[in-house]
């Protein structure tokens, strides 16, 4: 059997994040990686790595998922950065076309260099279209206060609050991560699975961001469900991977350093 993983993302420029995070991740954990590429962020190094985006032609996007499908019986599929309306109308279409074991998104909402509340119709699109496909939806801190309407969150009972709030919207399976940003010693996420909730740790490594965390967690969770494992035990697994890919990051001359995947 072959164990299928199937990704629509973006590309980032310097692969620190973005479709080369997703498909490096399933190579490392064993699954077959295929991808539909939804637009293309390069940062600008004369800018001060400001935001660079360039979006892929809705039909391109069309062609690539009718290619993908025909190719193969795709059950698990990621969803990473869609980043306009256009994309995400056509990405929704798509994936009405057949049904999924699993679909696995990282609303990704803002990505490096852009500003908070940059593109209201686009998060608002996610939210309306994506989100309620979504078996399984992985909002960073900042995703979990805008998808659930919680300005505050500080604590794991508000964190594991804000989750159930984003299960209303459709997902099954809410992995809300409290990162470096969630005050305390550890990086904390809650996974809110039907009426169970489990809180997994681990110490914080350092205090800034890495790069392509989001990223790499979405798809080591995608790998693990198309090879089979059930959602608490593919989210345990991929914790630990990123774990280990932030413990040995990678960094270049671009002002973030990145996950090392497999480090
Ligand atoms: O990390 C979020 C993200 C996802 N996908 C792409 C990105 C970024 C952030 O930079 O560029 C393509």
């Amino acid at each position: 059997m072959v164990d299928l993983a199937y990704v629509i993302a973006g590309s980032e420029a310097t692969g620190g994040a973005g479709i080369q995070a997703d498909l490096r991740t399933f190579q490392e954990l064993g699954a077959f990686g295929l991808g539909t590429l939804t637009c293309i962020v390069s940062f600008d190094p004369a800018n001060d790595w400001g935001h660079r985006f360039f979006p892929v032609p809705p039909e391109v996007i069309a062609a690539q998922m009718e290619a993908a499908a025909a190719a193969y019986d795709l059950d698990v599929v990621k969803i990473g950065m869609l980043g306009t309306p256009a994309t995400i109308d056509v990405v929704a279409e798509g994936l009405r076309r057949q049904p999924w074991r699993h679909v696995v998104l990282d609303p990704v909402l803002i990505c490096k260099g852009q500003e908070p509340g940059a593109a209201l119709d686009t998060d608002n699109a996610l939210r309306e279209q994506i989100v309620p496909l979504a078996t399984v939806v992985t909002p960073n801190l900042f995703e979990t206060r805008a998808l659930s309407g919680m300005d505050t969150i500080e604590t794991v009972e508000q964190l594991t609050e804000a989750a159930r709030r984003i299960q209303e919207l459709g997902p099954r399976y809410v992995v809300a991560k409290g990162g470096v940003e969630l005050p305390g010693d550890d990086a904390v996420d809650v996974l809110v699975a039907g009426d169970d909730v489990t809180v997994l740790r681990t110490p914080k490594v350092g205090e800034e961001r890495v790069a392509g965390a989001g990223c790499t967690l979405a798809a080591a969770i995608t790998a693990e469900l198309a090879k089979g494992a059930e959602v608490g035990a593919a989210v345990e697994r991929a914790k630990d991977f990123v774990t280990a890919g932030i413990r040995g990051r990678v960094s270049g001359r671009a002002p973030f350093e990145v996950v090392r995947q497999g480090a």
